[in-house]
């Protein structure tokens, strides 16, 4: 028997030399999974053996979280210190950053945390050059800012070793449910057309995932590899950018070769050394990371427009509690809210209410407990 490391080779060799069509879709989406079953099992052994993680939890602080991910030598800890004041060695050989440093940033009232971390190298997915704990701490952040220079211009590379890991970029979880049941075999029903998961593959798959009764609900016409996410069960959805540094050393036809390689990506291009394009970078971190502002009324009086709360789209009403004092999310009743989010002004809403920007609100706490903050 070949050790788990070939067999994984072995099955990424025959997915890379098979032509992909109609005939070969079904043998193809096997591979897939199969590969993925592998990997889960490879991460598992070395989440046994102690390896990763250690030394590498890093205290995130501030609104939010960016991790700058790069092949050695591209400018990272150039950047950071460029754009946060952080002091991270920079070298002109590769892995001079051997632990993560945190750098803070400044964008319209909102402070990012930025982290300048080891770069990644080719095979970091199965360890290599620490990239096992790289990895992992890019999962946890809430944007990656890639970095690539002109002679490290593999970016598909880069995003291949992250996908690699599970992380998705600026992608979003399939709508797919899969139940798993005792008996009656692999039912697979959805609610759209499917055309890359038909003719019993999306069924395959679940099998070759030891799941042999369940029931698969396509909500959407998904792919093998959205499936097989959905089994694998530990992916992360990360938003993504990307900055092109160093480009005092590129010409205009070189920019715009680079450009079209680079789509759909719309690079930034920055020089960390003389500082260009740094306000654009910038920018594009704030813009991606998508803050909002809302400003707590207290009752009967007018909103502190002077204190805004910074939150990001997508944040609820217990998002917003989890920055205010314990006691008040401990009391909390319900919330009154005016604004782009509310059907009318002063709504009553709960815990699970989606904010907008410039929300204001009022949080209501039960009777007979004392006001809190
Ligand atoms: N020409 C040029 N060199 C840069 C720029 N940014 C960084 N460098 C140089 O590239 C080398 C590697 O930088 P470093 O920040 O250590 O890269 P890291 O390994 O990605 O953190 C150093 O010699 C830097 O001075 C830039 O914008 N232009
Ligand atoms: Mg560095």
């Amino acid at each position: 028997m070949s050790s788990l490391e070939e067999q994984i080779a072995e099955i990424e060799e025959e997915i890379r030399s098979t032509q992909y069509n109609k005939a070969t879709q079904l043998h193809v989406g096997r591979l897939r999974a199969k590969l993925a079953v592998l990997r889960l099992e490879r991460e598992k052994r070395a989440h046994a053996k102690g390896g990763g993680g250690l030394g590498y939890a890093v205290r995130k602080s501030g609104h939010a979280t960016v991790g700058l991910v790069g092949y050695p030598s591209v400018g990272k800890s150039t950047l950071l210190n460029a754009i946060t004041g952080a002091e991270s060695e920079i070298g002109a050989y590769d892995f001079t950053t051997l632990s993560i440093i945190p750098g803070m940033l400044r964008y319209q009232g909102a402070s990012i945390q930025i982290l300048d971390m080891p770069g990644l190298v080719p095979g970091a997915a199965k360890g290599r050059g620490r990239g096992r704990e790289v990895l992992s701490v890019v999962r946890s952040v809430e944007l990656i800012l890639f970095l690539i220079d002109k002679d490290h211009t593999d970016f598909k590379g880069l995003v291949d070793e992250l996908e690699n890991a599970g992380i998705r970029i600026n992608g979003r979880p399939p709508k797919i449910v899969v139940t798993p049941a005792d008996r009656g075999g692999v039912t697979v029903s959805s609610t759209v057309r499917i055309t890359h998961l038909a003719d019993g593959i999306a069924a395959q798959i679940v099998r070759e995932f030891g799941i042999h009764n369940g029931s698969v609900i396509l909500r959407e016409d998904a792919t093998a590899d959205q499936l097989i996410d959905v089994l694998a069960g530990n992916r992360v959805y990360v938003r993504a950018i990307l900055g092109v540094n160093k480009s005092d050393l590129l010409t205009r036809p070189e920019m715009e070769a680079l450009k079209a390689r680079l789509k759909p990506f719309v690079p930034v291009f920055v020089s960390a050394r003389s500082r260009q394009g740094m306000a654009e970078l910038v920018n594009a971190v704030g813009k991606a990371l998508e803050f909002i502002r809302v400003y707590l009324k207290p009752p009967g009086r007018e909103a502190d427009l002077e204190e805004p709360i910074i939150l990001r789209r997508g944040d609820r009403v217990e998002d917003l509690l989890r920055r205010l004092p314990t006691d008040l999310g401990v009391q909390f009743k319900s919330a009154l809210v005016w604004g782009r989010s509310a059907r009318f002004p002063g709504q009553t809403v709960g815990r699970e209410h989606l904010l907008a920007d410039e929300d204001l609100i009022t949080i209501v706490i039960q009777r007979g407990s004392r006001p809190g903050g």
